[in-house]
């Protein structure tokens, strides 16, 4: 049997670490960067490689049970590498609204950008323990969705493609704004890179 390769790399971070100061510090990002997200891709490697394995060995057993960390560090990746590209300083296209035909449809789906982004925090700042809150698009619907996802679990488990998502583990914010989830939320609408959702939108819309 041919020997399969697989080997996730982190995706390189398009600014520095300080470059959403102040609504996300350095501090955060350097952890979030290169101690996070490269822990999901590491063992996401790893969980592979053991799943490559036991199936050489046709050890069904061994394959499922890997299925859970398969999914969570693979999540974790899928995740962050979506994160980082729609968040932008405020200096290089950071804040302001979404434009188009994104535009168009939150006011379509949600009735306005403001009424959008009310339902989008309160939904993300109640996520109970660690997750994501995301902007998806329903493909067969041909609509926009806000939802949550627990963990790591990816948005594609929700049969939506993700737009735009924001992190809400504590490791995200705590260092900075410690219990306080809301104000983290809050402050993150003055880093959305929109042109970056826009073109997500764009992608997921044929
Ligand atoms: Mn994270």
């Amino acid at each position: 049997m041919q020997e399969q390769k697989t080997s996730y790399q982190l995706p390189e971070l398009p600014y520095d670490f300080n470059a959403l100061e102040p609504v996300i510090s350095a501090e955060i990002m350097d952890l979030h960067y290169n101690k996070h997200h490269k822990a999901y891709v590491t063992n996401l490697n790893t969980a592979l490689e053991k799943y490559h394995e036991a199936e050489t060995k046709n050890d069904v057993a061994q394959m499922i049970a890997l299925q859970s960390a398969i999914k969570f560090n693979g999540g974790g990746h899928i995740n962050h590498s979506i994160f980082w590209t729609i968040l932008g300083p405020i200096s290089k296209g950071g804040g302001g609204v979404p434009q188009g035909e994104l535009a168009k449809m939150i006011d379509r789906d949600f009735g306005s950008f403001d009424a959008f982004k009310e339902k989008f925090t309160t939904a993300t700042v109640g996520i109970q323990g660690s997750g994501w809150g995301w902007l998806g698009y329903h493909k067969g619907l041909k609509q926009l969705e806000i939802a949550i996802c627990p963990n790591q679990d990816p948005l594609s488990t929700n049969s939506l493609v993700p737009l735009m998502g924001v992190d809400v583990w504590e490791h995200a914010y705590y260092l900075q704004y410690k219990n306080m989830r809301a104000e983290y939320v809050k402050n993150i609408w003055q880093i959305l890179h929109w042109k970056h959702i826009e073109e997500r939108f764009a992608k997921a819309n044929i």
